[in-house]
């Protein structure tokens, strides 16, 4: 059985592990009651971040890290095309870019915007991050102007990373998606696998319900 730790980026996981039929619980992590008081936690990533795994005697950290690691050991899955066809290099980027260009910036204006004392709100490091998030997102929008999905006509795992970047954006970072963007969301949303972790990740759903963006 693997265990997911904490929701966040956690819900990538999930919709992979969904997606894939995978046999999983999710153990919550409360960041915000503060990670120093579970230990149990603490003892699987030390370092106090989410999401992490547990599989059997494998344990580990890094959303794309993980999601990659599921679809090697437990595939193949056309979640992750074959290394020798036409969708792969898109694929690969767009998985990666998903978190290094998207979510990784956007989440300092997340915390800029919503956690930052008043006086600190609009400074030049989450200006910075926003103009990261903004001219990534420009990729994006290229991409789903030629095909439906980010690496061609099939749903991969660099939806999972990218939606989840895109949701976070439009949730917390006051950005404003365009309507290529919000066609592509209302799109992956569709999925059963979507609506299920949806179903599990109870802090994400009560987090998206209060934005009306489910
Ligand atoms: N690149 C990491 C980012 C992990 C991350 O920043 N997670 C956030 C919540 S989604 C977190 O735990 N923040 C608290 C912290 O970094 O201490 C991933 O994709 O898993």
């Amino acid at each position: 059985m693997i265990t997911v730790f904490g929701e966040g980026r956690g819900f990538r996981v999930v919709w992979l592990l969904e997606e894939m039929g995978l046999a999983y619980r999710l153990r919550p992590v409360d960041l915000l009651a503060g990670v120093e008081n579970d230990p149990e936690f603490l003892a699987v990533n030390p370092a106090g971040f989410i999401p992490a795994i547990q599989d059997g005697e494998v344990t580990m950290v890094e959303s794309i890290a993980i999601m990659e690691y599921l679809m090697a050991r437990y595939g193949p899955t056309p979640l992750a095309p074959e290394p020798h066809g036409p969708a792969f290099p898109a694929y690969q980027q767009f998985l990666h870019l998903g978190e290094a260009g998207l979510a990784a910036s956007i989440y300092f204006v997340v915390g800029a915007r919503n956690i930052a004392p008043e006086a600190e709100r609009q400074n030049w490091s989450a200006g910075q991050a926003q103009r990261v998030f903004d001219s990534r997102l420009a990729l994006v929008t290229r991409q789903l102007a030629r095909t439906p999905y980010l690496a061609g006509e099939t749903f991969t795992a660099a939806d999972i990373s990218v939606a989840y970047a895109l949701g976070l954006a439009k949730r917390a970072g006051g950005v404003v998606l365009g309507q290529l963007e919000q066609a592509y969301l209302a799109r992956v949303r569709g999925r059963e696998a979507y609506k299920r972790a949806m179903e599990t990740c109870q802090a994400t759903m009560a987090w998206a319900a209060k934005a009306h963006d489910l």
